[in-house]
């Protein structure tokens, strides 16, 4: 039994910002108050893992263990939690829900004031210390660290999902699969004929795509400089593919060309503030709403305030603007009734001992979700 000890497991240290995950044994302490010990079953991987880890101007302090999108099971929880015992199927999430704060009370807004997405953070709210360290040193987290196969998280980024759900599929509801449907659902409100075009065909954009062919789009222009999202994109919905690159005018010309003035709607799925301006460029005059799912970090976009007063909008979301406590577990059983599938996102199962193969295929665009198990 390891409830209250130390537990030493495998998990994918990142040492400096660059180079190899190294695989090895860290010592993960129990749970604190309102903090939950999750044995991690599965984890994907997410390009912002990858951002955050690669961007050195961001600041980050190694080492640290990265990964957020992931499923488990409780393993042990700490003094003050009632609803969640060991055995739990749950969902580590990266923005939490308190359920008290200003955001947490408005229904326009997943965002929350105590718990939200401090991916700078290193350690736990609680007494600031990670609960990850080799050999007494200290091992900084990041999110829910799923690349750990026992992370410690702070009661309010834990879900507690349908123990009927496959954790090997429902991994992906941690993060890109629910902001693509999300941004279709909540915040474009797409209606049925509604013409649209999704930048970056990733795992995020394609979820768009679904989402919106489901939905009645009657034009799903997909855009990508990844020649294989061509026919990748046709197999989730896309009806018109572009390569900027392969074009002798812009791409936003050509979508407008191609609409009589431009989409409904425009999906920036990249994170490029540049793409974010051509995705707004791409919008109708009068209506066009252009959503941002990319993240950019610190960066600015530039628009021209004109396209503002004649009605076009610019806006963002993190996690498809579900609120996690409150409107995941429902997105689990949507799942369950076959509402939407998550199944057609992993291209790719790997044991956790190959997670550098799995970032390989993740920077070479080779990849959609590939699936860790431990
Ligand atoms: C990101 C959003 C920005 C903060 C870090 C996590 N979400 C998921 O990839
Ligand atoms: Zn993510």
């Amino acid at each position: 039994i390891t409830v209250g000890k130390v537990i030493t497991c495998k998990a994918a240290v990142a040492w400096e910002p660059k180079g190899k995950f190294i695989v090895q044994d860290v010592q993960v302490d129990p749970p604190l108050a309102m903090e939950v010990r999750i044995k991690v079953t599965h984890t994907s991987l997410c390009r912002s893992d990858l951002f955050f880890w690669t961007n050195e101007a961001l600041g980050h302090t190694f080492p640290r263990i990265f990964g957020h999108e992931a499923a488990g099971i409780v393993e042990s929880v700490g003094e003050g939690i009632d609803d969640l015992k060991p055995g739990d199927h749950v969902l580590p999430v990266f923005t939490g829900e308190c359920k008290e704060c200003k955001y947490c009370a408005s229904p326009k807004t997943n965002l929350c004031s105590k718990f939200g997405t401090e991916s700078l953070a290193t350690g736990m709210k609680g007494d600031g210390k990670s609960r990850f360290s080799v050999n007494g040193k200290p091992v900084s987290r990041f999110l829910g660290s799923t690349f750990s196969e026992y992370t410690v998280v702070e009661y309010p980024y834990v879900v507690k999902i349908n123990p009927v759900a496959p954790l090997d599929k429902v991994c992906l509801l941690g993060c890109g699969v629910t902001a693509g449907i999300g941004a279709v659902r909540r915040i474009a409100q797409l209606e049925p004929g509604a013409t649209i075009a999704v930048f970056g065909l990733g795992t995020v954009g394609l979820s768009v795509v679904k989402e919106a062919q489901r939905r009645g789009a009657s034009r799903i222009i997909g855009v990508d400089i990844n020649i294989n999202k061509a026919a990748e994109g046709n197999f989730f919905g896309v009806t018109d593919f572009f390569n900027p690159d392969n074009l002798d005018k812009p791409v936003e010309e050509v979508i407008k060309e191609l609409t009589g003035g431009g989409v409904d709607y425009a999906f920036e799925c990249v994170g490029n503030p540049k793409v974010m301006a051509t995705a707004f460029a791409s919008c109708q005059d009068g209506w066009g709403t252009t959503i941002v799912l990319g993240v950019a970090g610190p960066a600015t976009v530039s628009i021209p305030t004109r396209s503002l007063l004649t009605g076009r909008c610019m806006k963002g979301t993190l996690y498809g603007g579900y609120k996690p406590k409150t409107d995941v577990p429902a997105l689990v059983e949507q799942y369950l009734h076959k509402d939407f599938d998550v199944e057609e996102f992993i291209t790719h199962n790997l044991p956790f001992s190959r997670i550098n193969d799995a970032f390989k295929l993740l920077q070479a665009g080779e990849c959609l979700r590939t699936v860790l198990h431990y």
